[in-house]
């Protein structure tokens, strides 16, 4: 069984800061759930461009306010409670009004390492177990 607090990711290299978000690594690859999770600020006022080429993400609002268009779709707001699911590798841009908090899961888990590239994307550095 694994234990952890956030407090012992804060700080350490599972604890990835960007411009635009801050991406508390939880469960990655190395703790062998078959899947990542995460504890992520998106910062307030920031757009971000994501593409999930090699990964879904589910990603449920705990705390602020923003939204996410979708390339080529709709744009939904989003609030705590809201829960987006990435089930098609969709293009997205995040934007946060206040800072948001988000709980992400990704398959196939993040090994720790990863921030997208100039592309929005993560590059695939586990494999999903199915
Ligand atoms: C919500 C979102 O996709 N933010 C970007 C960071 C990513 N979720 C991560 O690595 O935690």
């Amino acid at each position: 069984m694994i234990v952890k607090h956030l407090n012992d990711i804060v700080n350490t290299k599972d604890d990835v800061d960007t411009p635009t978000w801050n991406s508390r690594r939880l469960l990655l690859n190395k703790d062998k759930m078959g899947f990542s999770l995460h504890d992520t600020l998106v910062k307030a006022g920031t757009e971000t461009f994501i593409w999930y080429r090699h990964h879904v993400e589910a990603v449920y609002c705990i705390e602020g306010e923003g939204e996410i268009e979708v390339e080529g779709g709709r744009t939904y707001r989003i609030q705590p409670g809201m829960l987006y699911a990435l089930d098609g590798h969709e293009k997205h841009r995040l934007r946060a009004t206040t800072q948001m908090r988000m709980i992400c899961v990704f398959n196939p888990p993040l090994t720790g390492a990863e921030v997208h590239d100039d592309k929005g994307t993560y590059p695939l550095l586990a494999h999903s177990m199915d």
